[in-house]
């Protein structure tokens, strides 16, 4: 594996030595993830699959799109990567994903699901307008990822337009947790079909000697193929009726017939799918047993497959996740009416807490977000009450369904979105820092944030109390902060805000779990002998009107601070009630400034942006000597 820097070099290599070049991949990747947690199962999944492709295909000149980049590992390492790649996902280190600004051989961006499809037909369509259509575009997109609308609007509009366009299947049967619905039972029957194998079988065998014979005889290989496809599998086979030409399934792990056959695909035109099945988690015993815990373990023992979980020495409080879990199950036990929705997080959010003890009113929907929304509306048309929970991030994609299926018919559903704020090192594709900007300016929408467990939890229990149109509640990736946090239910009142702390110096508002980090910011400045207020807000839609006017009545100087993005976020709120009622406080916003921001972990990312504590005491003492400074002169 030394010898090869990029993919040139691998091209030099024998087919033995292709099969040691895997086996050493696979231990670097066991070996650097273990001690530098990261995605882990499914690049080990794709390892035959990275080197045939970059054995056959010459990246960059050609294009390989992986969906997600999850499972990209592999195609790093073998692209100039082996040696940074123990700085994978850290501050300042190479990304989790593929991103085009970190590598040419990254041709896309991703860290979300679905999109391979439609990039690689944009790819390839504008090669043909330049006149490159030798160029071959590929895409890998897994049988999880192949569950999002998304790939399906590529896959149709693909089979139209009829260009170059390899998309490669890795069915693995499995996303995160098991794969969900329909389309899993399909490829699974056309991967066991014996009819249909035998054929396929048949005309494998027929292409490859006609093949043989030289490029004539290609052009009848293909015709006879057509033909030969079109009378036996069109009907059967769903990618064949959009227009595709289906090939497989072969076995992911043959890495020299996955080499033979990608060499044949080459030669074909037109849209094709290459349909593989694969084991993920393979070579790593503990991990192809146990894929879930195994997809991001986090630090675990090489040798014997331990998950390493480092026991505190104080008790800890939970993770918001496992409240909202615990908490969604206890309020489903009270009222009948609480349905559980998940696009293929169920893991992720917790949402298996209630799905282990009530199946019947959960759903996984698959990777759909789209999908979880608008199906949670026709859930609270008829009257149930749908808790969907999506990460902040992957809600983005479902703006319109928030807007167009759930507000404007005020329904209730609602939204728990987990993940919000800077997620750490996962980085700029998972942060999930958009939703209260896109949230608050939907009409009927309630948007509020828990600055602890016991919030959360109440908020949900308000939630759920009557109909009061959709609700959204974001909260953190990570712990919360309160060890007796499962008290009995209270109601919040909507759009009513609290004091946590009195001082006449300068107040913070605060929206969520950020709270807590001001709160420690309090305490040093009070150290210094500044005194400041501090307000959780709870609510940025309906804001606390009343609470407000007190503040701006009393206080010249406001700080803000949000985990999320400034534009159009909480401080602007703040900044809007000012200006339509008349005050002039001097307020100063921190969050997430008008960029994207990359990976690390939360803190150093808190601090990149100017809201971990310091920052805030020191932005404190700044506007203090800039009033002082101001009124003496
Ligand atoms: C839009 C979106 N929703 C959810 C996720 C979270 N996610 C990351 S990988 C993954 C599973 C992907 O499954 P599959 O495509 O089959 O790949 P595998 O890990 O099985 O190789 C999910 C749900 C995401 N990245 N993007």
């Amino acid at each position: 594996m030394n010898k090869v820097e990029y993919p040139s070099d691998l091209k030099k290599l024998s087919p033995d030595d292709l099969i040691l070049l895997c086996e050493e991949l696979r231990g670097f990747i066991i070996d650097v993830v273990s001690s530098n947690p990261g995605h882990f199962a499914s690049s080990l999944g794709v390892i035959e699959l990275t080197v045939a492709m970059h054995y056959v295909f010459n990246a960059p000149h050609d294009k390989i799109l992986w969906d997600v980049g999850h499972q990209a590992y592999g195609h790093k390492i073998l692209t100039g990567r082996r040696k940074v790649f123990h700085t994978n996902r850290k501050y300042k280190g190479i990304s989790g994903f593929p991103k085009p600004s970190e590598s040419i051989f990254d041709v896309f961006g991703v860290g979300h699901a679905s999109t391979s499809i439609s990039a690689a037909l944009g790819i390839a369509v504008a090669l043909n307008h330049k006149n490159q259509s030798d160029r071959q575009v590929v895409a890998v997109i897994g049988d999880g990822s192949l569950t999002g609308g998304l790939a399906y609007e590529g896959l149709n509009n693909a089979g139209m337009e009829k260009t170059n366009l390899l998309v490669i299947l890795n069915d693995n049967n499995i996303a995160i947790d098991p794969n969900t619905g329909a389309m899993k039972e399909y490829l699974l029957d056309i991967a066991t079909s014996k009819t249909y194998n035998r054929v396929r079988n048949e005309i494998w065998h027929l292409l490859g000697a006609i093949r043989k014979l030289g490029p004539n005889a290609q052009r009848y290989a293909q015709q006879i193929e057509l033909g030969v496809k079109s009378i036996f599998l069109k009907q059967s086979n769903l990618f064949e009726s959009l227009n595709f030409r289906y090939f497989g399934p072969v076995d992911g792990h043959d890495l020299i017939r996955l080499i033979d056959v990608l060499r044949d695909l080459k030669t074909i035109p037109g849209p094709k799918i290459l349909h593989i099945k694969t084991k993920k988690g393979k070579g790593f015993p503990e991990a192809e047993l146990n894929q879930t815990a195994f997809h991001a373990p986090g630090k675990f023992d090489k040798i014997t497959g331990k998950i390493i979980n480092i026991p505190s020495s104080k008790p800890q409080p939970p993770r918001y996740q496992d409240v909202f879990g615990h908490t969604l199950l206890e309020l489903a036990r009270k009222n009948e009416k609480i349905i559980g929705i998940t696009p293929a997080m169920s893991t992720g959010s917790s949402l298996r807490i209630m799905m282990d003890q009530i199946p019947e009113r959960t759903y996984d929907v698959g990777i759909a977000e789209q999908h979880a929304v608008t199906f949670s509306a026709g859930l609270a048309i008829e009257g149930l009450v749908p808790f969907c929970n999506i990460y902040s991030s992957f809600i983005q994609r479902s703006y319109d369904q928030i807007i167009h299926d759930v507000a404007l018919q005020n329904l209730q559903v609602i939204f728990c979105l987990d993940r919000a704020g800077l997620v750490g090192d996962d980085g700029a594709t998972h942060h999930g820092v958009f939703d209260i900007s896109f949230m608050r300016n939907i009409p009927n929408m309630i948007v509020s944030a828990p600055m602890d467990a016991e919030e959360l939890r109440n908020l949900m229990y308000t939630a759920q109390l009557k109909n009061q149109g959709p609700f959204s509640i974001r909260y953190p990736k990570g712990y919360g902060i309160t060890l007796d946090w499962q008290k009995p239910f209270s109601e919040i009142e909507i759009g009513k805000g609290r004091e946590l702390r009195k001082g006449d110096d300068l107040a913070f508002l605060s929206i969520g779990h950020v709270g807590n980090i001001v709160a420690d910011a309090c305490d040093m400045l009070e150290h210094d002998g500044i005194h400041p207020s501090h307000y959780d807000m709870r609510f940025v839609k309906p804001l606390d009107e009343s609470l407000l006017k007190k503040i701006f009545r009393k206080h010249s100087l406001i700080i803000t601070v949000e985990d999320g993005v400034i534009s159009g976020g909480f401080g602007c709120a703040i900044i809007e009630f000012m200006a339509d009622h008349g005050f002039n406080s001097r307020v100063k916003r921190l969050g997430v400034p008008d960029q994207f921001i990359d990976h690390g972990t939360q803190e150093e990312l808190y601090h990149e942006c100017g809201f971990d504590k310091n920052a805030i005491c020191t932005t404190a003492k700044e506007m203090i000597k800039l009033k002082v400074f101001s009124e003496v002169n």
